[in-house]
């Protein structure tokens, strides 16, 4: 059985999707993977308790607490792939993970690490997609499923989900409706990929 590990820093919606695919016992959903551990960089993730819930291991490798390396961000990384390789995972997903990873962690797991960023790549790369999809005046807008390069939301697309702009919507509203797109297409997108 291959296996996954999900990094989270919040809610963990798109972890707990993922887990269920994983355990679902149709197989023609199945993901034929295990959640081998769900890892997150922030102690308060909402999403810790919900893979305890489900019984997935569940860890945290703290950001702030690198603060004062000299290089923070690579210490981070370098604790972080010592976790996830005790797991030797085929696939690592970002799930709602929030910290910018560095071209060594990148290299590291080349190939075989995903990311669902909340817009329609190209199109608003980095933070706040929905309200700058409202600001923009978009009447599209979705999610998208790609493999994580060193440039930040621009690695190969896998995957894309579209839903309308209402005229109504508030950056909460638009998230909302995008989110139930993500949790079908994440765990398609990851089964795929594991030649499932
Ligand atoms: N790392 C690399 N190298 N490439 C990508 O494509 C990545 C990545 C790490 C995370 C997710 C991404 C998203 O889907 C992701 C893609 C965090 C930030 C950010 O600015 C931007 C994009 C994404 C994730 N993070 C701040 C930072 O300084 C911290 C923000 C916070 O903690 O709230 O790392 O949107
Ligand atoms: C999702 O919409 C995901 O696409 C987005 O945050 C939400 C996390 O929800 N990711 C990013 O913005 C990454 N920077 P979840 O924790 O419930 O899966």
């Amino acid at each position: 059985m291959k296996n996954i590990v999900i990094l989270i820093s919040g809610e963990g919606s798109n972890m707990e999707a993922i887990i269920r695919a994983a355990k679902v016992q149709n197989w023609e959903k199945n993901l034929q993977a295990r959640v081998a551990a769900v890892i997150s960089n922030r102690p308060s993730a909402k999403g810790l308790g919900l893979a305890q819930h489900h019984g997935v291991t569940s860890q945290v490798v703290d950001h702030t607490t690198f603060a004062i390396d000299t290089n923070p961000r690579e210490a981070f990384d370098t604790a972080l792939i010592k976790e996830i390789d005790q797991y030797a995972p085929a696939l690592v997903v970002l799930a709602g993970f929030m910290r910018i990873l560095t071209p060594m962690f990148v290299a590291h797991y080349q190939g075989r690490l995903i990311n669902i960023h909340p817009s329609l790549l190209p199109a608003f790369p980095g933070l706040r997609t929905h309200q700058r999809a409202i600001e923009a005046g978009c009447q599209f807008a979705g999610a998208t499923v790609h493999l994580v390069s060193a440039e930040l939301d621009h690695g190969p697309i896998l995957a894309q989900a579209v839903v309308p702009v209402m005229e109504d919507d508030t950056p909460e509203s638009l998230a909302a409706r995008v989110l139930t797109q993500e949790h079908l297409i994440y765990p398609a997108t990851i089964a795929k990929l594991l030649g499932n």
